[in-house]
This record gives structure tokens, sequence and C-alpha cells, in this order.
């Protein structure tokens, strides 16, 4: 497979890198942990290592040095109407490189051999109580999967550590595979009566987990690969992203990885802030009757402010333009949904709130982040169970992480050990700065 020749032509430069760095600049300070950062949750501490992706605070994220707009221009499609490939992106942030069309379908092709869901994963999920969350039986799911993992098996059997790598690809590759039938199957289970649709071989990755959702519209098929593509990736210091690489630190298997990065996926912190957006929306439209018009939307942003909320989708720690990935799909709106009330409302509190928060004086950055959007478009296309939103989230996230994993075996990424202090020791430290 392509992609794997162009990894193994990597690992000398990037673990000459590593070691270089490592080695001979282990003492140059990088940033420092005061005590506002060890006890601000580490914000902003620049402490983890993310080859993958960067945030840069005006650009926003780019994925192995592109920006958005870039990648979408420059990642191969079905056809050149289409939105990219996300398996494409995986490529890149796999490898560096942007990869040809032919790498995809070939990765692809691979995928499709491995998608197949073993039976104890469906038992398993059956026999779940009725009421049990989306997340958790994503999360059940992955896990249980752990026991086709290649890389325990390699470890096990004694595999050097310098061809853990190639274990690691192999598994993120079976589990990316299996992770949209995975997910389209919790999907239907708990909320189309329980009746499945096959993948269709003939369809890309991406279109075939809108297929098997059960809607075949073309534009369907964009916007979920729209939407697998814009959530992939977002540095390593995210709660999923992070404690994936905590838990793979410790040579758990990428399963055990991902299935722990889920659960800190579905926090409310984390991935679900894209419903609390849309009932933000929805409660307005349903207060003013329809569409709001600009001064109902300020009137409605107002009330929230006063009342000690905060307005959803708004706003970003690191952030301090528009989400480019917020950008990226109000241009999928203007094109294919422009005259759907809730995306008109969500296009409409765009022209309204930056300058409402701007006047309020407080948030840091007034702008729309990714979750400002991305409800209203599932929305549109009758996906209305707010709590599987976080999956879709969940299916896409799992391929950044995966690939930081990858790389993580590559340069033989020690396990994550930092040193704890105690309040009292902190106390002595503070007092001897006085
Ligand atoms: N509405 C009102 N007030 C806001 C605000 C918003 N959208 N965004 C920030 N503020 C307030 C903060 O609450 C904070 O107030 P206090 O000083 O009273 O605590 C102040 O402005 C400064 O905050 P900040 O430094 O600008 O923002 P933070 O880094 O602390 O927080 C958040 C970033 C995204 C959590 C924040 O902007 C927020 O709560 N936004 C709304 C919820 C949201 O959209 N979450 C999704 C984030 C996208 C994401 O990463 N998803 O995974």
């Amino acid at each position: 497979m392509k992609l794997k020749e162009k990894l193994a032509k990597k690992l000398e430069p990037w673990r000459e890198d590593y070691n270089n760095l490592r080695k001979n600049y282990g003492d140059v300070v990088a940033d420092e942990a005061t005590i506002g950062k060890i006890l601000g949750g580490m914000r902003g501490l620049k402490s983890l290592l993310c080859e993958t992706s960067y945030l840069d605070p005006i650009e926003g994220i780019r994925f192995r040095g592109h920006p958005i707009p870039e990648a979408r221009k420059l990642l191969p499609k079905p056809s050149e109407k289409n939105e990219p490939y996300p398996t494409g992106l995986w490529f890149l942030l796999l490898t560096g490189e942007v990869p040809t069309k032919d790498e995809v379908l070939e990765l692809e092709e691979e995928m499709k051999k491995r998608w197949d869901i073993p039976q104890y994963v469906i038992d398993i999920l059956r026999a779940a109580p009725t009421d049990t969350h989306p997340m958790t039986l994503f999360s059940m799911a992955i896990l249980a999967l752990q026991r086709e993992s290649q890389f325990f098996k390699a470890y096990h059997s004694g595999v050097a550590r310098n061809e853990l790598w190639e274990y690691a690809l192999d598994d993120s590759i079976t589990l990316i595979a299996k992770l949209p039938r995975i997910a389209a199957y919790i999907f239907r289970m708990k909320y189309r009566g329980d009746i499945h649709i096959e993948p269709d071989p003939k369809l890309d990755w991406a279109a075939n987990f809108a297929h098997m959702l059960g809607d075949d519209d073309p534009v369907f098929y964009d916007l979920i690969r729209l939407y697998l593509f814009l959530h992939i990736d977002h540095e390593s210091g995210n709660v999923s992203a992070h404690t994936g690489h905590l838990v793979h630190s410790a040579l758990s298997d990428p399963f055990y990885a991902i299935s722990a990065a889920m659960d800190g996926l579905a926090g409310p912190l984390h991935g679900l802030a894209n419903q609390e957006c849309l009932n933000w929306i929805l409660e307005m439209m349903e207060k003013y009757g329809g569409v709001p018009t600009k001064e109902q939307i300020e009137e409605y942003a107002w009330d929230t402010l006063n009342s000690g909320r905060v307005i959803p989708g708004y706003g970003h720690a690191v952030l301090r333009q528009t989400d480019p990935r917020y950008m990226a799909q109000r241009e999928f709106a203007q094109k294919y949904l422009a005259d759907d009330p809730v995306v008109k409302t969500v296009m409409t509190v765009y022209e309204v709130v930056p300058d409402v928060l701007k006047k309020h004086g407080k948030a840091k950055n007034p702008w729309p982040n990714v979750d400002a959007h991305s409800g209203s478009l599932l929305y549109h296309y009758g996906i209305r169970e707010f709590e599987f939103y976080t999956v879709f989230f969940g299916v896409s996230r799992s391929m950044g992480i995966t690939a930081e994993m990858v790389y993580d075996r590559i340069v033989n990424f020690p396990i994550e050990r930092p040193k704890s202090l105690t309040i009292a020791m902190l106390k002595e430290i503070a007092e001897g700065k006085k």
C-alpha cells in the first residue's frame, strides 16, 4: 500500500529530528509552568508535541501546514464539484504529503476489506439498555473490538519497538474502516426502527456513512464528507486527542486509546457544544415564531448574556478570528441550503452577535466557532437526534488521533508522566517568590 510505503520513507528523517531535539536541546526552555497554568488546567501551556496539525489564532487549524481553504482545494475529491475525501486528509495527517486520488482510493479499497462488524460487537450493542447514550455505545463497541488488535498481539509476541508503528497503522486502518458502520448501526438501532442498511462498495468511505444513515442525496454525501473533514484534528491539547495520546503512551493499543478518547469527547465542555448551539437557535426561533429579524436576534443575545449565560458557538480559547471551519460550512450552506429557515437564522446571527459580544466586552474572541453551524446542517437533513451529533464528531476525530499515534510509535514517544505538586508545595513556591 502506497500509504505504508510513504510512511516507511519518513521513519529515518522523523526519528532523526525527534532524537536530535531530545538529546541535544533537551534543556532549552519552551514555556514556563506557572502556578496559574498548573491550577488553570494547563491552558495554553506549551507542553505537547503535535505533528499532524497546528492551531493558528488567526488562520485557524493548519493540517500539516495547510490551512483549511488550501487543504480543501488541494486534496483529491470524487469530482471537482465535490468535497474532498476525508480519508485523503487522513493520509495527509499520517504522512505529511498530499496524496493522489489513486492513493486515496487504494486506501479506501483496503478499508472496504475490513469494514465488517463482528457479531459479538452487535450483540454487545443490542444488550445495552435502550436509553444508553449513543456515545456510550460507540465507545463500548470500539473497546469490544480491542480483541482484534494486531498491535496488542505484536507487542506481546515481542515485536521490536521500532516496528510497532506498522501495527499501530494496521489497527488504525481497521478501526477507521469500521467506525462509520458502528455509528450507523447505533443510529438506526436507536432512531430508525432497528432497520439497517448495508454499505455500498461503489461509494467512498464518507458517502457510505451517509448512505448507511439512510439518505442518498448526493448533497448529503458531500455534507458528511465536509463534516468528517472539518472535525478531524485540532492539535493535541484538546481532551479527546490528549486522552488518546496519553492512553496510547502506555502502549495500550489504538482500540483502547480511541475508546478512552471518545469518553472524553462525550463531555459537555468538549463534543457536546454543537447541540447547545442548535438548541439556542431553535429556542430563539420558537420565541419569535420563525426566522427572527436582526433586532430580535440582538434582543435575544442580550437576554442570554444578561441572564449570565454564554452565547453558544461563539468565542474560542485559542482562535481570534472566525473559525475557518465555520466559514467552510457557511459556504456550503450558502451554496445548497440558503432557503432553510434554521440555516438562515444561523447565518443572520453571524451578522449580529459579534458586535453584541464586542459591546459586552468579555469574550476575547467575538467570532463564531465550528459548532455554531454544524448542527443546523445535520438538522436540515432530518438528523434531529441531537445526542447523536457527538458520534459524527467522534468518527472524524478518531482519524486525527490515530495519525498522531502512528507518529508516536515511529519516534518511540515515551510514556507520559508529568510530575504533580500539592497545594502546600505550591504555597511554598509562591511565598519564595514574594
Ligand atoms: N458568550 C458570552 N461570554 C463569553 C463567550 C460567549 N460566547 N465566550 C467567552 N465569554 C466570556 C467567558 O465566559 C469569560 O467570562 P468570565 O471572565 O466571566 O469567566 C470571558 O468571556 C473570557 O473568556 P475567553 O478567554 O474569551 O474564553 P475562554 O477561553 O475562557 O473560553 C469558550 C472559550 C469556547 C469556552 C467560550 O468562548 C465559550 O463558553 N463559548 C460558548 C460555548 C462554545 O461555543 N463552545 C464550543 C467551543 C468550540 C470547541 O472547542 N468545541 O470542541
